[in-house]
């Protein structure tokens, strides 16, 4: 589930002062220069209609505006950031996972708690709509799907106070009409090279052959283009700033360079990285290692694995071979070894395949 508060500055000026809720209102960022200079960091609905735009030069928006009795603010970043702290917070606690991605929207793993039906998804939706409204006086527009991009896409398309559900199988109906811009990750500029491409649509998108597309993107943008034109997403809803990796570190127990000596302590530290990540239902994708020599110089090795794997074994095994690769690169004893996995990912529920879906 994806929640945006609708012209959430203005909206936010609006709720501080209701009587301006029937005038088009500008929220500014005054640069100072002169009386007008600066930018627009947004406007109520009622000012887009009259073409405000955020981003737009506040001389601009007046001009759209001129004649009509308007009200230009200036940005109270204090203000916004205390009702989006309280409405994070309630909407960290509906959800399984959370991240937010931004002043205004976040994103909600609830997969868990409406045991994967999207009729209890919505249910839910209406229940967060309701609870920021009465709350803090503020509309929000949600979108729900299978994951995070398709929610994203979903909540974009009916704005303000929207709520819209994309089942898995409504997926592809869903996404082929839309234009090209509409997908996440899609700017001004690649959206021009796709028209040239003759990519209008989603749909247009998704019938390109993938080969084409690494010619023109390169193979990591064109790899997630041609995924994204068919709703597939495996991006797990995570925390901001959860901890990205797991880490140990110790002092040996003499200065060393006693591969058995090293590896004995190492075992200990992956023991231990590896307990906290099970308890976190976690799986881990690259290992490091860590040493720090008599000289206090510092050095570390890396691999990423295959697969995403939770096993210890996997990791013992990683540690050893970098920590004796190390030892060979190195020729002063070691005072400290560090061990930490990183690249983590969510072992528990693993997200259905769209692709299964829309190819079967
Ligand atoms: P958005 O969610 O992009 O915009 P919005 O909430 O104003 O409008 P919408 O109803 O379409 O969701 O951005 C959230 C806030 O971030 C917005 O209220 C003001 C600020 N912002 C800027 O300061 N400059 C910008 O260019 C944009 C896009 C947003
Ligand atoms: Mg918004």
């Amino acid at each position: 589930m994806l929640v945006d508060l609708d012209y959430f500055f203005a909206q936010a000026e609006e709720v501080r002062d209701p009587s301006i809720r029937t005038k088009p209102v500008v929220v500014c960022v005054y640069s100072g220069r002169t009386a007008d200079s600066g930018a627009v960091s947004t406007a109520n609905y009622l000012a887009r209609r009259y073409g405000v735009k955020s981003g737009m030069p506040i001389f601009l928006a007046k001009r759209k505006l001129e004649n009509v009795d308007a009200v230009f603010l200036s940005v109270d970043h204090d203000y916004y950031e205390n009702v989006s702290d309280r409405i994070m917070a309630m909407l960290r606690e509906r959800a399984d996972a959370f991240e937010q991605v931004g002043i205004d929207e976040a994103f909600l793993d609830v997969s868990s708690r409406v045991e994967r039906d999207f009729d209890k998804a919505n249910l839910l939706a209406q229940e967060i709509r309701q609870e920021i409204r009465w709350k803090e006086g503020l509309t929000c527009s949600i979108g729900i799907g299978p994951n995070k991009l398709v929610a994203k896409i979903a909540a974009d398309i009916r704005k303000p106070d929207g709520l819209t559900t994309i089942r898995l199988e409504q997926v592809h109906d869903f996404l082929s009409p839309l234009p090209i811009g509409s997908l996440i990750g899609v700017g001004k500029k690649t959206k021009e090279r796709m028209l040239s491409l003759g990519i209008r649509t989603i749909g247009d998108l998704a019938r390109v052959d993938v080969q084409a597309l690494n010619e023109v993107f390169g193979r990591t943008l064109a790899t997630y283009f041609h995924d994204a034109s068919f709703g597939i997403d495996e991006d797990p809803v995570r925390e901001a700033g959860e901890a990205e990796s797991i880490s140990r570190i110790a002092t040996l127990k003499d200065d060393t360079r006693d591969l058995k000596a090293v590896l004995d302590r190492a075992r200990d530290l992956s023991g231990e990285v590896h307990a906290d990540l099970v308890q976190r239902g976690k799986m881990f994708r690259s290992v490091s290692v860590l040493a720090v020599m008599v000289d206090m110089s510092v050095h570390s090795r890396s691999k990423t694995l295959e697969e995403s794997t939770s096993e210890l074994e996997a990791l013992n095994v990683s540690v050893e071979d970098l920590l004796a690769r190390m030892l060979d690169d190195l020729d002063r004893p070691l005072r400290r070894i560090g061990v930490k996995v990183a690249g983590l990912s969510s072992a528990d529920v693993k997200q259905e395949r769209l692709t299964k879906f829309l190819h079967s």
